[in-house]
Order: C-alpha cells, then structure tokens, then sequence
C-alpha cells in the first residue's frame, strides 16, 4: 500500500481541544442566562454524541429534567451554539491551544513528501480555520486539499458520511489513504469508509475501545516510530551542517 493521503481528525488529533470546547460551552450557557455547567466528568458522558448542537440537545434530553423547551427549540440551540463557537475560536486565538506534538512537524513532512492532506472533523468550519491559522500560519487551511467538516454531512460521525465525503472530493479510494483520529466515534467513523486508522490517545478517550485501528499511539512525539509502524516514507529532512 503506497500511502497518496492522511486524512486528519481535528478535536483531540490535531489538538488536545475538548476542555476548550466544554469551557466555551460553559460560557455561552451563563451567557444565555443558563445555569447549566458541564464539568469533565459530564463532558466526558456528553462525549459520546458528536457535534456541539447535538451534544447540547442530547444534555437536555437526557440530563435535564422538568426543562421547558422554549418556542423555537432549534433556533435557541443554534444561538447557543454560535455563542459557544464565538467563545472558543476566540480561544484559539489567544493561542491557549497548540497543536499536539509532532503534528505540525509531520503535516509538514507529508508536505515535502507529496502526500495529500484533508481534514474529516464533526466540528465547525470556523474552529477548523482558526486552529489551522493558528496552529500553522495565516494560510494554514490551505494546507489541506480538503477540508470536510461541520454540518456538511447529514449524519455525523460515528457514521462514515464525512470521511465518504472527503474521499469523493480527493478522488481517491479508501486504500489509497489513512485517517488519524483520538475516540471510539471516529474510528468507527473512518473504519466503516474503510480507511485504515492510527489512533492517538488524549485525556478524554484514553479508555475509550479502539478495536480495528491499525496502531494505537500515545502521541506523535515519537514521529520515527510512526512513520515505521504507518509505512510513510521517511522525511528526508535537511541535516543542517
Ligand atoms: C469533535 C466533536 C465536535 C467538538 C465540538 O469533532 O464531536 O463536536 O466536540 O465542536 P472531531 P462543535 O473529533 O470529529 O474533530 O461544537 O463545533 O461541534
Ligand atoms: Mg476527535
């Protein structure tokens, strides 16, 4: 198998980003006048449904009891939604969340070494841009050939949608390519489009079942180890001498 891409996923892959997002949402929810808080242990629960609108009906749903839904139900999740996203890309900005190790270097070596790059994520196009922009530089998203991300897909992941999508936009086969992810849904995400998968551990999937991926990786701190257990060319890097 020559490996042509890597297709990323974003929260928990990219960047160790899930305690942004559950203090974004803390924030909007006392904005909106809420007094809901979400702490890790909850998160950890609310983990379980990707996307931030659905994760927040799912709370209500499942969590709250004797919650009156107001009116226009959607269009009040919507808003705190968007109040919750305005909070963590200005997070990002602040740059209180980096990239994990090693990734920007092996974004940058698949660069070099004429491997494709896209990025299949459950979260929104504006969280994805700003952690690019942040994380690598100004033009950051224009790294990636292809970036599928957010509600551009009916269903979610753990369902494949996203990763069916990007390939159809590479124009490449599944075999042609492997994915990266951090939890249970995205690799069942990326297995069911049938993309072999690396899983890299975070704090919030660390216990999580990651049967079917092909190596499971603490981190990419080690990326020699990663590029022998994955099969991409080894970067030659230029030895300053
Ligand atoms: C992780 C998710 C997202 C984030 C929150 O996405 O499920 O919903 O938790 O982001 P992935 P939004 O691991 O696929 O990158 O609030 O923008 O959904
Ligand atoms: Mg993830």
């Amino acid at each position: 198998m020559t490996i042509k891409a890597i297709i990323f996923d974003v929260d928990g892959t990219l960047a160790d980003t899930e305690d942004g997002h559950r203090q974004s949402f803390n924030k909007a929810f006392t904005e909106c006048g809420l007094d809901w808080n979400w702490d890790a242990a909850l998160y950890d629960q609310l983990l379980k449904v990707t996307g931030g609108k659905e994760r927040i009906k799912y709370y209500i749903e499942s969590f709250l009891t004797g919650f009156t839904q107001p009116g226009d139900f959607e269009e009040f999740v919507k808003h705190l939604h968007r109040v919750k996203t305005a909070h963590y890309t200005a997070m990002l900005r602040e740059g209180r969340i980096p990239l994990r190790p090693g990734i920007k270097q092996l974004i940058t070596d698949a660069r070099n070494g004429g491997i494709r790059l896209a990025i299949a994520t459950t979260t929104s196009p504006e969280n994805v841009a700003t952690l690019l922009q942040q994380g690598l530089c100004a033009d950051g998203e224009s790294w990636f050939e292809v970036i599928g991300c957010g509600d551009i897909v009916p269903h979610k992941k753990p369902a494949p949608d996203i990763y069916f999508w990007v390939l159809e936009k590479m124009g490449l086969p599944a075999a042609d390519c492997i994915a990266l992810e951090d939890s249970e849904n995205g690799l069942h995400s990326s297995l069911a489009a049938g993309i072999k998968t690396f899983v890299i551990l975070n704090r919030y999937t660390r216990n999580q079942n990651f049967s079917g991926a092909a190596a499971v990786f603490d981190d990419l701190a080690d990326l020699g180890n990663f590029y022998r257990l994955t099969g991409l060319p080894l970067p030659k890097r230029q030895i300053s001498v």
